[in-house]
Formats: structure tokens, C-alpha cells, sequence
């Protein structure tokens, strides 16, 4: 029996990015990054990553494909695409060409970043997202990908999570180029957009029916102290500046302060998307305070969460339900592009999906136009600064043979993506791992 059902071609799949699994990404700035002392939490690097780049990309696909999954969510990595500027590498082209014709072989529908945080080197020296003509060379990057990889993508995206990267990499030191400047941070937000406008109009010049979208991390911010005036405050203060601004960009074609000294019209911004990617992971309390984690507020979660988690809030499926319902009213289909957490065994896991499994169909039933769902993430990879202490994936990697073990919830999921929903058999058979642990 089906407990929930979703509706037909709902697509099911997980996300990868290409620095976190492709593997010897030398040249970008990350990799640089990586390299100096003190960087990344475990003092760790990326390496080899995952070992798409050597040949792992297709068996780790035809994994996916093998438990039911119906599409993926991948990147491509402007450095190796254009390793120098205007120079375009061909062998990389190649590469590309030939991990998204075995995607489609498989059955997998193809969604493609065109950017997941990284630079090129030659883009980072010139400033990265504070230099002026970025916008421009990435549009050009836009046009070279549709018009070489355009016949084997399903969908594109521009950016993945532009609000994280100018937070961690503009706003704080945490991430390249690590500026801590809170007002290079709304910046950089506002040339990404400016450069989402200029390449998706590039690639539907080249591919007139691409559905081209942009993807956003949006946190559930709420007050700690649910009645407390400045806790409100606080969390309404981050919630604009970190989901709203670049919606309302997106949404009226104009820049608002802060993303710009006073209101400024970009040409071609105004509802230049077709779909929105949303990546939620959970919730965080807002409790008021001066120049704490943020410079008005202290995030203030529950203590019986485990303090390792709060870098990505405190799983609360219920946020997801209402950010859905929030983007749903920009009248685009949307996709849940990256849900999931992180431990080392596989205690939580299983209950985090089913919840935010179910969070999804109540956004469905509620109006919200959600046309799938991909989890973070298909094997353990390099998370950022976090290096290789966070392991996110549905399969555990063993680093040294390089072999892939499922975890119990990457059989949980699998069933969800093969019954399009969930079936009490599904609930019955997988009991034992379910437990109600979430709060808020
Ligand atoms: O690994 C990251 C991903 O690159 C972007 N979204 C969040 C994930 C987990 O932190």
C-alpha cells in the first residue's frame, strides 16, 4: 500500500559537485586553498576526491541508476573547461561529453551547474567575484558549455548557492578568497546574479528550449525566544539578507540595497529563470546579539543537538515545507537540489529522509509546483573546509580502495525513488531505523 504517492515523472536523484568528486582539480582556487596551513578543518585536501575525473564517474552513475534513480545532479568545472581565458580545452569537453552520454544511457535526466563555488585560477587573480568583467567571461563559459554539452543537458543551472559562497568567502575568511568583508559579501552576491542573467540568456540564444535555473541554500531563520522583539528582529534581519535579497533581484530585475548602493536596474534580470533549485538542511534559532556568529545574532540551537551540526542548522522538515511554499509563489517549477546530513554511521539518516521526504509532499499538496527531489549526496566527498570529517553520502567511500558500501538509508532511498513515494511496506521493512528525533 502507498502511504504517499508523487505525481508522475517526479524525478528522484542525488547531487554531486565536480571539486568534491571529480578529483586533481589543480587548477582552481580551492585546490590553492587547500594548500595552506590551517584551512581545512582536518587538515585534509581533496585529492583525488571521489575519482570521477579517473574514471569513477560512470560505475558511481550506474549505482544511482541501480537504486531507482531517476535523474542527477552534477557540475562542470570552469577550470578545466577554460583553463586559460578564451582558451577552451577540448580533452575536458571530452570528459564531460562522455560522463553525461553514459548518464542519459542509463536513464538519468542531467541537470548541470555550470558553477559550484570554484574559480579558475586566472579568474581569481583578477579579483574573482569583485572583478568588474567576471560577469562577462562567465557568460562566455555559459555559451561555450550550451553550445558543446547543450544536447546532452536536461537542465542548467548558473550558480549553486551564490548566498554561501559570498558569505563564506567575502562576508568571512572561511572560503576563498577569504575576504572578510561583509560589504564585498553583498557584492559578490549581486555579480553572480548579475552574471546568472547574462549566461542564461547565452545559452537560450544557443538552446532555445534549455530550462536554465539558479539554485539557493535557504535556511529556516526563526527566533530563539519566539516572542522576544529582537530575536524576531534578528532572524528577520537573516533571513533578508541571506534568502531575500537575491530572490527580489531575481524577481523585479533590480538590485536593492544592500546588493547595490541605491536600487539598480539590471537589464534582462527580471524573472530571467525558468525553475529554482532550493537546498535546504534545516533550521537555525536567531537569539540576539551583538557581533556573535553574525553580526546580530547568536544562533542559539537546541542543546540536545550535537554542536557539530549547527554549521548547517538543526534538521527541521517543516522549513522545508514553508521555503517551498515561499519560492512556489515566484510561479516556477522548483526542485529540491540538495537535502541531507552528515554523520559517520547511519543513526539519523533514514528518519531525516522519510521526514523531509514527507515535508516535500506537503508542499506538493499545499499548491507548491516541486517537480523533484536530490539528495545530498550519492558517495562521500570533499566537503570544503570541513575536508573529509562530514561524511554525507547515501554510499560510504573507503578512501583507499576506493570502494563504495552502501548505507542502510541508500536502500531506504532507493525504494522511495522506485515506489515514487512511500509505501507502508517501505515503513514497515525499514522501522527499526526510523525514529522521531527532529525538533522544532
Ligand atoms: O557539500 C555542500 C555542497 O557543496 C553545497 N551545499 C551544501 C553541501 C553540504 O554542506
Amino acid at each position: 500500500m502507498t502511504e504517499l504517492r508523487f505525481p508522475a515523472g517526479f524525478l528522484w536523484g542525488t547531487s554531486t559537485s565536480p571539486h568534491q568528486v571529480e578529483g586533481n582539480n589543480a587548477n582552481n582556487d580551492w585546490w590553492r586553498w587547500e594548500q595552506q596551513p590551517g584551512r581545512i578543518r582536518d587538515a585534509s585536501r581533496s585529492g583525488d576526491a571521489a575519482g570521477w575525473w579517473a574514471g569513477a564517474a560512470e560505475a558511481d552513475l550506474a549505482l544511482a541508476a541501480a537504486h531507482h534513480q531517476s535523474a542527477h545532479r552534477l557540475g562542470v568545472e570552469w577550470s578545466r573547461i577554460e583553463p586559460h581565458p578564451g582558451r577552451f580545452d577540448e580533452a575536458a569537453v571530452d570528459r564531460y561529453r562522455a560522463i553525461l552520454t553514459e548518464a542519459r544511457r542509463l536513464g538519468l535526466s542531467t541537470m548541470v551547474a555550470l558553477n559550484h563555488f570554484t574559480l579558475p585560477l586566472w579568474a581569481a587573480d583578477a579579483g574573482a567575484w569583485t572583478w568588474r568583467r567576471l560577469p562577462a567571461r562567465f557568460e562566455s563559459y555559459a555559451r561555450f558549455c550550451a553550445d558543446r554539452l547543450g544536447d546532452l543537458v536536461d537542465r542548467w543551472i548558473t550558480f549553486n548557492e551564490p548566498g554561501v559562497l559570498a558569505l563564506a568567502g567575502y562576508g568571512a575568511r572561511l572560503w576563498p578568497p577569504g575576504l572578510g568583508r561583509p560589504d564585498l559579501m553583498f557584492a559578490a552576491m549581486a555579480r553572480m546574479i548579475m552574471a546568472h542573467a547574462r549566461a542564461r540568456d547565452a545559452i537560450r540564444q544557443r538552446r532555445p528550449d534549455a530550462p536554465v535555473g539558479l539554485v539557493f541554500n535557504m535556511p529556516l531563520f526563526e527566533a530563539h525566544r519566539p516572542r522576544h522583539p529582537l530575536d524576531r528582529l534578528a532572524a528577520r534581519l537573516e533571513d533578508h539578507a541571506f534568502n531575500d535579497l537575491m530572490l527580489r533581484a531575481l524577481k523585479t530585475g533590480t538590485l536593492p540595497f544592500p546588493l547595490a548602493r541605491t536600487p539598480t536596474r539590471v537589464r534582462g534580470l527580471a524573472g530571467a529563470f525558468d525553475f529554482l533549485g532550493l537546498n535546504y538542511y534545516g533550521r537555525f534559532a536567531s537569539r540576539f546579539a551583538l557581533m556573535a556568529d553574525t553580526p546580530i545574532s547568536r544562533h542559539a540551537q537546541s542543546p540536545t543537538t550535537r554542536t557539530d551540526w549547527t554549521d548547517w542548522g538543526q534538521p527541521c522538515p517543516r522549513g522545508l515545507t514553508l521555503q517551498l511554499l515561499r519560492l512556489g509563489k515566484l510561479g516556477k517549477p522548483l526542485f529540491v537540489t540538495e537535502n541531507g546530513l552528515f554523520e559517520d554511521g547511519d543513526d539519523r539518516r533514514p528518519s531525516f529522509i522519510v521526514q523531509h521526504v514527507r515535508a516535500v509532499a506537503d508542499a506538493i499538496a499545499l499548491g507548491a509546483d516541486v517537480r523533484g527531489y536530490f539528495f545530498w549526496t550519492l558517495v562521500d566527498n570533499f566537503e570544503w573546509a570541513e575536508g573529509w570529517s562530514t561524511p554525507f553520502g547515501l554510499f560510504e567511500l573507503d578512501r583507499d580502495t576506493g570502494e563504495r558500501r552502501p548505507r542502510r538509508s541508500a536502500h531506504l532511498y532507493a525504494r522511495i525513488c522506485r515506489d515514487n513515494g512511500l509505501s507502508t511496506e517501505t515503513l514497515d521493512d525499514f522501522a527499526d531505523a526510523l525514529h522521531d528525533d527532529t525538533e522544532g
